[in-house]
């Protein structure tokens, strides 16, 4: 039947190359047939919103179309396949993402335009996906643009949050959490699958069974919860392939509870049954928690390894020894953290409740184990109990990481200090006992998204003077702008996107806060989630510091000070008191500052509040300097230094994570570095309270703690941080060479030749840095896997 139904469409629409057109008037048609069929408003009368819908739905259309070919695709190669599990992506928006990969952006901006609407003002009504905290979950979302791009089989596999990552209001100063409605005003974006569901069991006993002479273990469990799929296509650029993201939802299962609508409880049966649309209810708000919980952190994937095992040995009846043969060469492990601390560990006794096979296949994956490393290293049991996937103590857990790296044959960092931090602290026992698993593959972020979406300007400049758009694919060639970097047009013309940029920035600080900035000014950005170890804390103290020094000037020497737009965004998670209190700081500081007559455009600070995809898409391209001020040894890679990078400003930074390979493509000269170093730090945290912080320290942290700010009791605890012997993120040690540090970044910027200079050699020299390059590695020397490009 399907065989004559394929025969007569292809009769029917075979002299089509695709169904869908895009030409002008096809665009309009479709955009109106959308506004008027699936939005259901009228075809004259409708909003900006509506009109976003509509736009949305017949991109859709494109993708879907697209999605069917590469999949048809795939399946008649059948290339190996890779499956990217990730509990979180942070996709941010996808209408102008996904009309610039599929080539017809500007197709559609001029069918909007007849229709009367401007494609920027549309595009802006989109609302983030935000189902993902921070650097872990934007990276999985820049890796997916580069395998579409590259023609990769791939699939990405997460969860459908109903509420993404929490909104941030700020109240009086005080950060307050809401919840993110995303999927309120409906998502065009997914193609819900209600068909491809799976069931998920939970809790209940494993059983043996004698099955010929054999016993065989049995689960019973004891809930079962229905996973649906959502599908969500992503377009690569400049090829026909679209992949998919799969994310699941938790829906209440059919045999969910029978029992209970049997006796008759009726009412209490229904409302159980949302008991199990908890499990992808909401987004876990913690970057890198340092607490136990099952559904966060970069080791997930090895709870992965213990049901691969059970469906092998249990359902498919393997044998042990073939299933973890197969099981240990699936699995790849990346890890994204240096904090040992932050090692996802999972109580026997919670596992064992809602688990009770898998605790039982961990178990026997970890008795092989130690058997094996007692035959290698004999009877060490300090290190035999170190290695050990169980951990033994006051609360016996299970260590996922352990149990990643006992499986997978490839452990993979996300930068070069990484990688070593991974082999001398965190990993020391297993890089001893297997050196050839350890690997890094520098982390990298899409060109696409970050330069051709957010900063179109700099792109068409770009591409005009590499005279192609291939950098767009082949990001290598942004290296030829080093060439013309000494030519005064290409000069001119750099600076004069770079002001375009800050004037749409400052407009939207204008709108937020009211604060009117001088486009003269520096723009100086530290966007990202808000933790002590990168140490926005620092720059806040920096920012006391300059106010101070300015207001105690003579007047004449006003004039010598570089004025400065200090920017400041980020969330904290909500129950990270420290964090919350940095907010608050930056808050009063502004206050202060932005209030003072006499400080007038010198300085002034601006909290961003909400930050998210959308509001960095605005915010990089528009920003002069960008700080990156982690502790050495703490940032894992860092992957907003790569996006400020990508758009020529200039990176104020300290020597962590990919800053060091930063250093080795642009030059340390055209940085401005400063702080300990990665092999420093152990060394100065043993000094303790000998090592004292300098005086210009000790006097800006003594305003805060003496109330000059206001809160004075509320920043107590913050203080108290910082005091010589309590400090360990090493800002007293750190301050000077800060200081040291922006004060190069004012010299600098004085000289606007040398700055431009320096921003397009950063632009020249990101390349290693995109996601394309990370992700041809991970397919080399990881995956194994093959581009399989669907034919146009
Ligand atoms: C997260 O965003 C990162 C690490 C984690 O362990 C968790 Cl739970 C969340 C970040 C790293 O902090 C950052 O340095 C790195 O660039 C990013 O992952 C991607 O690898």
């Amino acid at each position: 039947e399907s065989g004559e139904r394929k025969a007569k469409v292809e009769k029917m629409f075979g002299f089509m190359d695709a169904f869908l057109k895009n030409d002008s008037f096809s665009l309009q048609k479709d955009i109106l047939d959308h506004v008027e069929y699936t939005v259901a408003r009228s075809r004259f009368i409708f909003d900006d919103f509506e009109a976003y819908q509509g736009l949305s739905y017949s991109v859709r259309d494109r993708l879907i179309e697209r999605w069917h070919d590469t999949h048809r695709y795939f399946k008649k190669k059948d290339p190996k396949r890779l499956y990217f599990l990730s509990l979180e992506f942070l996709m941010g928006r996808s209408l102008s993402n996904s009309v610039i990969n599929l080539g017809i952006r500007d197709q559609y901006a001029d069918a909007l335009n007849q229709l009367g609407f401007e494609f920027e003002v549309v595009a802006e009504q989109e609302g983030d996906a935000a189902l993902g905290n921070g650097g872990l979950a934007r990276l999985c979302a820049c890796q997916m643009d580069s395998l579409a791009t590259l023609d990769y089989p791939a699939w990405g596999y997460g969860l459908r949050y109903q509420y993404g990552l929490f909104r941030q209001i700020i109240l009086d100063g005080f950060q307050l959490e809401e919840p993110d409605y995303w999927l309120n005003f409906g998502n065009p974006w997914e193609i819900e699958r209600v068909h491809v569901s799976y069931p998920v069991k939970f809790y209940g006993t494993v059983e043996e069974e004698g099955i010929q002479g054999q016993t065989i273990k049995v689960w019973i469990p004891g809930e079962t919860v229905e996973a649906v799929a959502y599908d969500n296509p992503i377009p690569g650029y400049g090829t026909r392939n679209a992949i998919n993201l799969r994310l699941w939802a938790a829906k209440p299962s059919d045999q969910y509870d029978m029992e209970s609508y049997n006796t008759g409880d009726y009412i209490n049966a229904i409302m159980d049954r949302q008991k199990a649309e908890t499990i992808s209810n909401v987004l876990y708000p913690d970057d890198r928690s340092y607490q136990v919980a099952l559904q966060i952190n970069d080791t997930h994937p090895s709870l992965a390894i213990a049901e691969v095992m059970r469906v092998l040995v249990d359902e498919e009846h393997l044998d042990w020894s073939r299933a973890w043969d197969i099981t240990s060469r699936v699995f790849s492990f990346t890890t994204h953290t240096v904090h040992v601390e932050a090692l996802e560990k999972i109580p026997v006794d919670l596992l064992g409740n809602l688990l009770p096979r898998h605790l039982q296949i961990i178990y026997e994956i970890n008795y092989k184990f130690m058997e094996e490393l007692k035959s290698m290293i004999g009877q060490d049991y300090d290190r035999l109990s170190r290695m050990s996937i169980v951990e033994e103590g006051a609360v016996k857990s299970i260590r996922m990481a352990n149990l990643s790296i006992v499986c997978c044959q490839i452990v993979n960092g996300v930068s070069k200090v990484h990688l070593d931090l991974l082999k001398e602290r965190v990993f020391k026992d297993f890089y001893e006992l297997w050196p050839q698993k350890f690997q890094y593959k520098t982390n990298g972020v899409t060109q696409r998204r970050w330069v051709v979406v957010s900063n179109p300007n700099l792109s068409s400049l770009i591409s005009k003077w590499l005279g192609t758009e291939s950098w767009i694919r082949n990001v290598d060639l942004l290296a030829g702008l080093r060439q013309h970097v000494s030519d005064p047009d290409l000069q001119r013309e750099w600076k004069m996107v770079k002001k375009v940029n800050k004037a749409r920035l400052a407009e939207y600080i204008e709108t937020l806060s009211g604060i009117k900035v001088s486009l003269d000014a520096m723009f100086d950005v530290q966007i990202k989630r808000i933790h002590e170890y990168k140490r926005q804390l620092l720059n806040i103290l920096g920012i006391i510091h300059r106010y101070d020094c300015i207001k105690n000037m003579e007047t004449s020497d006003r004039r010598k000070v570089v004025p400065r737009v200090c920017i400041i965004g980020g969330k904290a998670a909500p129950g990270y008191d420290i964090a919350k209190k940095i907010i608050k700081l930056c808050h009063v500081v502004a206050e202060k500052i932005n209030n003072d007559a006499d400080i007038g455009d010198l300085l002034k600070l601006v909290f961003i509040p909400d930050y998210n995809v959308s509001v960095a898409e605005l915010v990089i391209p528009g920003s002069d300097l960008s700080q990156h001020l982690s502790t050495a040894g703490h940032e894992a890679s860092g992957t907003g230094s790569m996006k400020f990078l990508m758009n020529g400003c200039l990176l104020l930074a300290t020597a962590d994570g990919a800053i060091v390979e930063i250093m080795e493509e642009v030059g340390a000269d055209n940085m401005f570095l400063f702080g300990a170093k990665v092999n420093e730090v152990p060394a100065l945290r043993e000094k303790g309270a000998s090592l004292k912080a300098p005086l210009q320290f000790l006097r800006v942290v003594r305003m805060v703690r003496d109330g000059y700010f206001g809160f004075k009791d509320y920043f107590k605890s913050l203080c108290d941080t910082l005091e010589d012997g309590k400090d360990f993120y090493l800002l007293g040690y750190d301050f000077a060479s800060y200081l040291e540090a922006q004060a190069a970044a004012d010299r600098t910027f004085v000289d606007p030749e040398k700055w431009i200079h320096m921003s397009i050699l950063s632009t020249a020299g990101s390349g290693k840095f995109s996601s394309d390059k990370t992700i041809e590695e991970y397919a080399k020397h990881t995956w194994g896997i093959e581009p399989c490009k669907c034919p146009f």
